[in-house]
C-alpha cells in the first residue's frame, strides 16, 4: 500500500469509529429528567410513540412522568410499567402524571398496553 492508501483507509476507519461512537451515545443517553424539589419530572409526548424514548433518573428519588397522548391511534391509549406496577390512561391531548420510587439502579422498559410502543427507563 501507498502512504495515500494507508492514510484514505485510516480516515474511513475513523469516521465509521466516530459514527458509531456518535449514534450509540445518542440512542443510550436518552434525556435526564430534570429534578424539581426532591422529585425527577420528564415530559414525554405520545405520537406514534414516545418522545424521548430513553428517560434517565436517579434512584432513590420519586419520578414523575407527564404523558402528552398527540394522538387518537387507540394503540397508545394506555402506558404500562410493569416492573413499577404502574399503568395509565391517555386520553388524548391530556396530560397524565405517572409517579413511582424507582429504588435499585437498572433499565426498565414501558410500553402500550399491546407492547407495540416501547421506552426505556434508565435508573442510574
Ligand atoms: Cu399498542
Amino acid at each position: 500500500m501507498t502512504t495515500d492508501q494507508v492514510l484514505v483507509t485510516a480516515a474511513g476507519f475513523l469516521i465509521i469509529v466516530f459514527i458509531n461512537w456518535f449514534f450509540w451515545h445518542k440512542t443510550v443517553k436518552g434525556i435526564s429528567a430534570v429534578s424539581s424539589g426532591t422529585r425527577q419530572e420528564a415530559l414525554i409526548v405520545v405520537k406514534g410513540g414516545y418522545t424521548p424514548d430513553t428517560i434517565v433518573v436517579e434512584h432513590g428519588r420519586p419520578v414523575r412522568l407527564n404523558f402528552r397522548r398527540e394522538e387518537t391511534a387507540s394503540c397508545s391509549e394506555m402506558v404500562l410499567f410493569p416492573d413499577f406496577n404502574r399503568s395509565a390512561k391517555l386520553p388524548t391531548g391530556e396530560t397524565v402524571a405517572v409517579e413511582f420510587l424507582p429504588e435499585k439502579p437498572g433499565e426498565y422498559e414501558f410500553a402500550c398496553q399491546m407492547g407495540m410502543l416501547r421506552g426505556k427507563l434508565i435508573v442510574t
